[in-house]
């Protein structure tokens, strides 16, 4: 099938969104796949009350059968895998088998919400007061406006649409532009699953195809009682403050500048694999990349000779097109992005000891050979998030000084450290500001079961596991008094009139 098919086959009313607003190319060769229409601000406005009319039906039904939806669409996505994958890879340039795990990460979130929706606990509380008794309910909240990136252009999505439509919400989607084919074509899988399923009303979740302004309409709609938005930190930035102005609720996911600690006892044919996946997988486009290692000075030359010439070996013979099975490094997003890692290789030359890799290869598109800068010590010139293959290695002495750099960059989301030690182990647990705290694990390639989100300028929000499930349902306390005597008032308070 090739990838007019394959797009036609995945999103049947694609001749509905034609247009010349948005021209969407492949990162793999460049070509135009196709181009659409941006959604209008009317038409932007009759989706968010549409969501609403939804939203108002979708609540009143039982939570364990709007989890049997979900249930439905996992399975949906589970007979699609292989299309879906293949879009994915196509639009946004990972490498096919992480496609595959991508499209992966959207059926074990909707199994994970499928359980979920029997398990909406509130709690009961004790009260102060004779016969009375007190009680928290979960009750929807509303249209969940979902903002995501290009770099995980389904399964984010999916993170969130999964939980808030078996919390009996309605969700409305701006996807990245450059990855709205994927976005049309889970819309279009979800639509099917919904009329086969038969009670779900229209329009439980839409899509708005468009750049800033479009997402900016959602993001100001009081109608939309949380914006939950993935991306840069300067876009979360944005949303928050609009958000917070109009008294919403955001759930921020934005940038990483992740490190990985090697320690002394660290077992090494553990650690190496651990820090080249974390650093070049998808092209060293995830949130959660690996961008800083600190090395313990006893055994720096032995691991950092080994990243050399893994890193030569990658450069030379696995960059390509994503879509063949023996690549592991894809292309960059687009030109910019390949600007952005130049700029940042050029800022950190004067302090680098050494470069290896980072120059483009030769064919349509843009890609480029890993790149790993030996450092002395870290400095500020490494603090932003760039968006590349790019990772730094810098000796440390110390466990406890390391970890006051491992914390000094502004963002705060995931975190690794290779050691043996259960006394490190527990430290850097401990002292590691960020959401994500690993051992003996890389920093990228979160299971779905655990919150996912970090601290500081990643924006403080959690998707995904756990109780994330939360952020998109309303709490109400609630007590009654079911005695028969004149009530009671807390704090002990008379009031006799
Ligand atoms: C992202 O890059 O925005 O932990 C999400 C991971 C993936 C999710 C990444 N499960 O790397």
């Amino acid at each position: 099938m090739n990838s007019q098919e394959l797009i036609v086959r995945l999103i049947s009313n694609l001749g509905d969104h034609l247009g010349d607003d948005l021209v969407v190319t492949s990162p793999v060769d460049g070509a135009q796949l196709t181009s659409l229409a941006f959604d209008s601000p009317a038409s932007i406005e009759v989706k968010i009350h549409q969501s609403v009319q939804a939203f108002r039906v979708w609540r009143d039904v039982p939570a364990p059968k709007r989890g049997e939806l979900i249930r439905q669409f996992g399975n949906k996505l589970r007979e699609h895998k292989e299309e879906l994958s293949t879009l994915v890879s196509l639009e946004c340039g990972k490498i096919l088998e992480e496609g595959r795990g991508e499209v992966q990460e959207m059926i074990d979130i909707c199994d994970f919400a499928v359980g979920i929706s029997r398990q909406l606990y509130g709690l009961t509380i004790a009260s102060e007061r004779k016969n009375h008794v007190m009680h928290e309910n979960w009750l929807p909240l509303g249209p969940v406006g979902i903002i995501s990136a290009f770099n995980f252009p389904v399964a984010v999505w999916a993170w969130n649409a999964a939980l808030a439509i078996v919390c009996g919400d309605s969700v409305i989607w701006k996807p990245s532009e450059k990855t709205p084919l994927t976005a049309l074509a889970c819309q279009s899988l979800f639509e099917q699953t919904c009329k086969e399923f038969g009670d779900a009303p229209a329009h439980l979740s839409q899509v708005i195809i468009g750049a800033r302004e479009q997402g900016e309409q959602m993001v100001e709609d009081p109608r939309i009682p949380l914006i939950s938005a993935t991306g840069s930190t300067r876009m979360g930035q944005a949303v928050g403050q609009k958000v917070a102005a109009r008294f919403g609720k955001s759930l921020l996911e934005l940038g990483g500048n992740n490190a990985m600690i090697i320690a002394p006892s660290a077992d090494l044919a553990i650690a190496i694999p651990s820090i080249l996946f974390g650093s070049v997988g998808t092209a060293g486009q995830r949130c959660t990349t690996t961008r800083r290692v600190f090395v313990h000075a006893s055994i720096f030359d032995q691991v950092y000779n080994s990243l050399k010439t893994a890193y030569i070996s990658l450069g030379e013979n696995k960059v390509g097109s994503p879509l063949e099975a023996s690549t592991l490094v894809g292309p960059l997003i687009d030109e910019a992005s390949f600007s952005g890692m130049q700029n940042a290789l050029a800022r950190v030359k004067p302090e680098a000891v050494e470069i290896i890799g980072g120059d483009r290869v030769d064919r349509p598109g843009y890609y480029v050979k890993p790149a790993l800068v030996r450092l002395s010590k870290q400095s500020e010139t490494i603090f932003t998030e760039t968006f590349a293959p790019i990772t730094y290695v810098m000796p440390y002495d110390d466990l406890s000084k390391v970890i006051e750099d491992h914390n000094a960059v502004p963002q705060g989301l995931s975190s690794a450290i290779m050691t043996t030690d259960v006394r490190e182990a527990e430290f850097f647990k401990r002292y590691s500001d960020c959401g994500i705290a690993n051992v003996n694990i890389g920093t990228s390639g979160a299971e779905i079961g655990g919150a996912f989100g970090g601290e500081k300028e990643t924006g403080g929000g959690r998707e995904s596991g756990s109780d994330s499930w939360k952020a998109y349902m309303r709490r109400q306390t609630s007590t009654t008094y079911f005695g028969t005597e004149k009530p009671a008032l807390a704090q002990g308070i008379k009031f006799d009139i």
